[in-house]
């Protein structure tokens, strides 16, 4: 994990780790940073915003896609969250700005076999979720975090955040939904990763 030092003492991060476990707020097996590390399978997709879309397909009556212009015209929320990545390390207190799943959603109408998703991102990259746990307040497709534009390391232009679940669902550079009626696996989860991915349970790999 990131060295945080210099502006957590050991003492400090150990004692507050301690208190959060407790509270019920820092899943169990996670460390606490007050930086943000950069994780991720490959290289940093450069952003056009002349040739980005973003296409809802899969089990809706009429797909959609939309160009950059039209996505960041859509009405943007803020939220606030904790992060957890898998890798051990959570990130408290984030403020995230950007269009709600649900504002997404009223793009089009689902067929009732829609009941998952898997979330596609540049390079190919994915993620599978399912529907309701998309269908929250707090699941946006962010632009901004804590005030600032996302930076390219971090998914801009666009990323999406789960904070229920272990950030390898947060897709960075996502460019699109497909709604399917099964769950079928995507990136991390085809190399060993949980279905599900619940921290709080320690939903790690497929066969916790
Ligand atoms: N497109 C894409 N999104 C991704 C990943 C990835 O490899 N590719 N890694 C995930 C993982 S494992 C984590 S922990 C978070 C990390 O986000 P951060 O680099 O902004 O901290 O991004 C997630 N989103
Ligand atoms: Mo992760």
């Amino acid at each position: 994990m990131d060295d945080d030092s210099g502006i957590f003492s050991g003492n400090e991060r150990k004692e507050k780790e301690k208190q959060m476990l407790q509270a019920g707020r820092l899943p169990p097996g996670q460390s606490l940073t007050l930086k943000w590390p950069v994780l991720h399978y490959g290289s940093v997709p450069r952003f056009d915003p002349t040739r980005w879309d973003f296409h809802v397909r899969g089990q809706v009556e009429q797909p959609v896609r939309l160009k950059w212009e039209e996505f960041n015209k859509l009405p943007k929320i803020k939220t606030h969250s904790d992060f957890h990545c898998v890798t051990r390390w959570s990130r408290f207190d984030n403020d995230w700005q950007g269009v709600a799943f649900q504002e997404v959603l009223k793009l089009v109408k689902l067929k009732p076999e829609a009941k998952y998703v898997v979330v596609h991102a540049e390079q190919g990259f994915t993620a599978n979720v399912p529907l309701i746990d998309l269908d929250r307040e707090d699941v946006l497709f962010a632009t901004q975090h804590d005030g600032q534009p996302l930076t390219a390391e971090h998914g801009y232009p666009l990323r999406l955040i789960v904070p229920h679940l272990y950030a390898w669902k947060s897709v960075k550079w996502v460019r699109g939904l497909e709604f399917t009626e099964h769950d079928i696996p995507g990136f991390w989860e085809q190399n060993g990763y949980h279905m599900y991915g619940d921290p709080f349970l320690e939903q790690r790999f497929d066969t916790d």
